[in-house]
C-alpha cells in the first residue's frame, strides 16, 4: 500500500524549493540590495537538500530532535518553517538583507526555532555530536525525566567532509560511546568550486564504519529500483554505478536528450537496454535519471523510519546540486541564479500567478483544506517552537577564598573547585567540567577526586581497587561531573558549547566550565567564537599564560590571548592577578552565565551585562604573595567592573602604574621604587580590559546619543588624574590590550608586554628580557613622566 502521506509530501516538496528559488530571486532582483551585490551559494546548494529535508521536517523528526542545517541550505530551512508558521514573509522578503532572515541558519538572529546555528562548515556537524552527549549526561543524571530522547540530526555537505574537526568528533564520539546521532550527508559530488573525487563515498563508508557508526547508502530512488527490475535493467545499474561524478553532473545538467544519446551509445543493444530506454520520453528519462536515493521520498521515508535503534547512523544521500532547476548538476552552479526568464519559466511550471509567489498553498493541486489539515498534523510541529527554559541556579553571595597566604590563580582555582565539590548545593551539582587531557594539569584534580568521571556506564579507578597509592581517583560513572576529552581543542569548545546550551535544548542548566593551556585558544579558535555565536554558556579557565610558563618551554607561551579575551563577541575576559578577586569573579561568572534579561546597560559600568554571556579567565602558574585585605563589595564591584586602585594617586600624580594579571609584583616594586623621585604615584590593578574598554566605548556612544552624564568605570577611576600624568601599562601578553588606555583622556601612555616568543628562561630572565620587570616599568615611567633621575633606576642592558 502506497503511503497516504507521500501526495503531500511531494506537493510540498515542489512549494518548498518553489519558496526557497523565490526568496533567493526576491532578494536579487526584486528588492536589489543598493549595493547591487548578488546572493549566490544558496540556490543550487539548497535544491540539493529539498527531498531530504520535506521528508525529515514534514513526516520524520519529532519535536524532541534536533538539527544543524547546511549553511546554504538555509532558504530551505527558512521555507519550511514559513510553512509551519514560524517564519515571516516580511523577514523571507528581506532574505540576506537588515534583519531579514539569514543567509545560514542562526540560532540567535533567527526567529524560525533554528536548533544549532551552522555557518563555519564542519562545526554545526560536530555539535550533535556533542549535544547527543550531553542529553546523555542530562538523563544519566536523573534530570528532564518526562521528555523522550531526541535524535541529533546534522544534514551534512560532502566537501563539508574535508574539515578536520570532524573526524576529531568522530572519535571522540567513539570513546564516549555515542547515540541518537544521524549525519546525513549530502552526497551532490559538488564542493563550492568544483566536482569532488570520484569514490568519495567509499572512504566515506569505511570511515564510519571504523569509528562504529551504521552506514546507510541511499543511491538509487524507487523509480531507479523499479527500472532495474525491467529487462536489461541490471546494465543500466551496472552504466550508472561506474559513472564519473563530472559526467553524472553533465548529462544532468543538459537533460533528457542527452541521457538518451549518451545511453544508447553506451548500452544500446537493439534489445532490452535499448527497449528500457526508448520507451520513456526525453521528460521520463531524464526524472528516472535523477531519481537518486536522496530525491526519492519514498526511499528516504523507507530509510529513515526504518531506524529502530539508537546507534549513530550515517546516510550517504545521493543527490543533484540544483535538482529541479534549470541549472542543476552544472559544475559552476555554486553561485548560480536563475535568470529573470529562467524564473519566469519556473513560476509558469509551478502554477504560481505573478503576484502571489508568497501565497503558501498557490498552485498546488490538492484542496487547500487537506494541505492545511497536512501541515497542522505534522509531527515535528506538534508542540510548536522547541526552545526550553531552566530556572536559574541559585549562586551564593560569596563562594570560598581560600587562606594560603601564597598561591597561583590556577592553584587557586583548583582550590575553589575543591571547596565547590565538598559542599552540598545546587550550584555544585549542577557544574560540569571538561578538559582535553589537562585534567591534572590545569588543577582540576581535586575536583574531578571528590565529583568523579561522567561515562554512562560504570568504571572503577583500576589502581584504587589494587591499593596503588595515587594522587588521583578516576571512577567513572553515570552521575560524575567531569568529561574528560582527547586532546583536541576543537572538541573541548564544541562540547562547551553543547553544554551551554543545555538549558535551551534539553531544559536544564548546567554550569559548564572548561580548562586548556592558554595558548591553544588559539587551537580551538573557530569553535570558541562558534560556540559564543551560538549563545552557549561557559566558563573557560586557560592556564598557564603568557611567558611567564617559562618552564614549560618557548612553544607554550601566549601573547595575542588578552586580545581575543578583548574583541570576542560573547565573552567576558578576566585576569585577575589574585585568589580573592579570582573567587568574585567566578562567582559573578556563574551568575552571568545564567542571565538572559534585556539590554539595558548599567549606568555604573555601562556595560550590558543583563543579557549574560561567557565568561574567560585568563590564569596563570605563578606563585604570588596574597595581599591580607577585606573585600569588600565596593572592591568587589570594582573587581568585576574591571579596574580598582591598589594605590590611589594623589592630586599631584606624575606617574600611574597600570597593570593586569601575574605581572603585580613587578608593578607594585616599580611604584615603591620610584615613589621618592615622583609625585603622588598611583598603582591600578586592572582585572579585565575587557569589560573596561567595553564599558568606555558604551558610554561614549550614550553620551553621542545626547546622555551628557553617562560615565564609565575607567572614566571615573582616571578622571582625578592631572593631564600631564603619564600612564605606564603592563601585561605579560601583548601591548595593546591596555595601549587604549591612554584614549580615555588623553594622558601620554607607555604600553609595555611581549611582542615574541618562544624564549625561554626562568620568569626573572623573561620579564626581564620583555621590559616588564619592576626596572623597564620605571626605565619606561622616567621616559613618559620627566622629572629628576629616578634613583633606583639602574642602567638597562
Ligand atoms: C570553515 C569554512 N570554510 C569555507 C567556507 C565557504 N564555503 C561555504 S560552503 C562550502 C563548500 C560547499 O560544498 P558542500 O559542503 O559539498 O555543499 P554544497 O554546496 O555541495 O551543497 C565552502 C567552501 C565556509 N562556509 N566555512
Ligand atoms: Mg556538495
Amino acid at each position: 500500500m502506497t503511503d497516504p502521506r507521500l501526495p503531500y509530501l511531494s506537493e510540498f516538496e515542489r512549494k518548498i524549493l518553489w519558496l526557497s528559488s523565490w526568496t533567493i530571486h526576491n532578494a536579487n532582483h526584486v528588492r536589489p540590495n543598493r549595493d547591487g551585490l548578488k546572493i549566490g551559494g544558496h540556490q543550487a546548494s539548497s535544491a540539493s537538500l529539498s527531498t531530504i529535508m520535506t521528508a525529515l521536517y514534514l513526516a520524520v523528526l519529532r519535536p524532541e530532535d534536533r538539527v544543524a542545517v547546511k549553511p546554504h541550505a538555509s532558504p530551505i530551512f527558512h521555507a519550511i518553517q514559513y510553512l509551519l508558521g514560524h517564519q515571516t514573509r516580511e523577514k523571507l522578503e528581506n532574505f540576506r538583507g537588515y534583519k531579514g532572515a539569514q543567509s545560514y541558519p542562526s540560532r540567535t538572529k533567527d526567529i524560525d526555532d533554528v536548533d544549532f546555528s551552522t555557518g563555519s562548515v564542519g562545526l554545526g556537524v560536530a555539535q550533535t555530536l556533542f549535544a547527543s552527549l550531553v542529553q546523555d549526561y542530562v538523563k544519566a543524571h536523573g534530570w528532564s525525566k518526562e521528555r523522550p530522547e531526541g535524535r541529533m540530526i546534522a544534514l551534512v555537505g560532502d566537501a563539508e567532509m574535508d574539515e578536520g574537526n570532524i573526524f576529531e568528533a568522530l572519535l571522540e564520539g567513539w570513546k564516549q560511546g555515542l547515540r541518537n546521532t544521524w549525519w546525513i550527508i549530502d552526497y551532490n559530488r559538488q564542493s563550492l568550486d568544483a566536482v569532488v573525487r570520484e569514490g568519495l563515498y567509499a572512504r566515506f563508508e569505511s570511515i564510519f564504519r571504523s569509528f562504529g557508526w551504521d552506514v546507510v547508502v541511499l543511491k538509487h530512488g524507487s523509480l531507479m529500483q523499479e527500472a532495474f527490475r525491467e529487462p536489461g535493467g541490471d546494465r543500466l545499474r551496472d552504466w550508472i554505478d561506474s559513472c564519473p561524478n563530472q559526467l553524472y553532473s553533465a548529462l544532468t545538467f543538459q537533460g533528457g536528450a542527452a541521457w538518451r544519446k549518451r545511453l544508447l551509445d553506451d548500452l544500446g543493444d537493439q534489445g532490452p537496454v535499448t527497449r528500457l530506454i526508448e520507451k520513456r520520453s526525453d521528460e521520463e528519462l531524464a526524472r528516472l535519471m535523477a531519481n537518486l536515493g536522496g530525491h526519492d521520498l519514498p526511499s528516504l521515508l523507507d530509510a529513515f523510519e526504518s531506524i529502530d535503534h539508537d546507534r549513530p547512523t550515517v546516510f550517504i544521500a545521493y543527490t543533484i546540486k540544483g535538482m529541479g532547476l534549470p541549472l542543476a548538476g552544472h559544475k559552476d552552479n555554486h553561485a548560480g541564479l536563475l535568470t529573470p526568464t529562467q524564473m519566469d519559466g519556473y513560476r509558469a511550471s509551478a502554477k504560481v500567478r505573478p503576484g502571489h509567489e508568497w501565497d503558501k498553498f498557490e498552485g498546488m493541486s490538492l484542496p487547500v483544506a487537506d494541505l492545511e489539515r497536512f501541515l497542522q498534523s505534522v509531527p515535528f510541529n506538534a508542540r510548536g517552537k522547541r526552545r526550553f527554559e531552566a530556572p536559574v541556579v541559585p549562586v551564593p553571595r560569596e563562594l570560598p577564598t581560600p587562606a594560603q597566604p601564597s598561591m597561583s590563580t590556577q592553584q587557586g582555582f583548583g582550590l575553589i573547585l575543591n571547596e565547590l565539590a565538598r559542599s552540598d548545593t545546587p550550584l555544585a551539582d549542577r557544574i560540569v567540567t571538561t578538559a582535553p587531557d589537562v585534567t591534572v594539569s590545569t588543577n582540576l584534580g581535586a575536583w574531578v577526586n571528590r565529583r568523579g568521571l561522567f561515562a554512562r556506564e560504570e568504571m572503577k579507578d583500576i589502581f584504587k581497587s589494587e591499593r596503588i597509592p595515587s594522587t588521583f581517583t578516576w571512577d567513572f560513572g553515570p552521575k560524575g561531573q567531569h568529561i574528560e576529552l582527547g586532546i583536541a581543542e576543537m572538541n573541548l569548545f564544541i562540547l562547551l558549547s553543547a553544554l551551554g546550551l543545555s538549558h535551551s535544548l534539553f531544559g536544564e542548566r548546567i554550569l559548564p566550565i572548561g580548562t586548556l593551556y592558554d595558548p591553544f585558544i588559539a587551537r580551538g579558535l573557530d569553535a570558541l567564537n562558534y560556540a559564543c555565536y551560538q549563545d552557549a554558556r561557559f566558563i573557560v579557565a586557560a592556564t598557564p599564560s603568557g611567558v611567564t610558563l617559562s618552564p614549560e618551554g618557548g612553544a607554550h607561551q601566549s601573547i595575542g590571548t588578552p586580545l581575543i579575551g578583548l574583541a570576542q563577541d560573547g565573552l567576558a575576559s578576566f585576569e585577575p592577578a589574585f585568589v580573592d578577586e579570582l573567587s568574585v569573579i567566578l562567582r559573578w561568572a556563574f551568575d552571568y552565565l545564567q542571565r538572559d534579561g534585556e539590554a539595558e546597560p548599567n549606568e555604573r559600568s555601562w556595560l550590558r551585562d543583563e543579557t549574560g554571556g561567557s565568561v574567560y579567565l585568563r590564569l596563570s602558574t605563578r606563585t604570588l604573595d596574597q595581599p591580607q585585605r577585606t573585600m569588600t563589595p565596593e572592591l568587589a564591584a570594582d573587581v568585576v567592573d574591571g579596574a580598582y586602585w591598589m594605590r590611589k594617586p594623589g592630586p599631584n600624580a606624575q606617574v600611574v602604574v597600570a597593570y593586569t594579571g601575574t605581572v603585580a609584583p613587578e608593578a607594585i616594586e616599580a611604584v615603591g621604587l620610584m615613589a621618592e623621585d615622583r609625585r603622588d604615584i598611583g598603582l591600578l590593578a586592572i582585572t579585565s580590559a575587557d569589560r573596561l574598554n567595553a564599558g568606555w566605548t558604551a558610554a561614549q556612544r550614550a553620551r553621542e546619543r545626547g546622555l551628557v552624564h553617562a560615565r564609565s568605570h575607567i572614566e571615573r577611576l582616571l578622571g582625578d588624574l592631572p593631564p600631564h600624568c603619564g600612564l605606564v601599562t603592563v601585561i605579560d601578553g601583548h601591548p595593546a590590550t591596555l595601549a587604549w588606555l591612554g584614549s580615555v583622556l588623553g594622558h601620554r601612555t607607555r604600553s609595555l608586554g611581549v611582542e615574541h616568543f618562544g624564549q625561554t628562561g626562568t620568569v626573572q630572565d623573561l620579564y626581564r628580557h620583555f621590559g616588564i620587570d619592576a626596572q623597564g616599568i620605571i626605565a619606561a615611567a622616567e621616559m613618559i613622566a620627566p622629572g629628576r633621575p629616578i634613583r633606583h633606576l639602574k642602567a638597562l642592558v
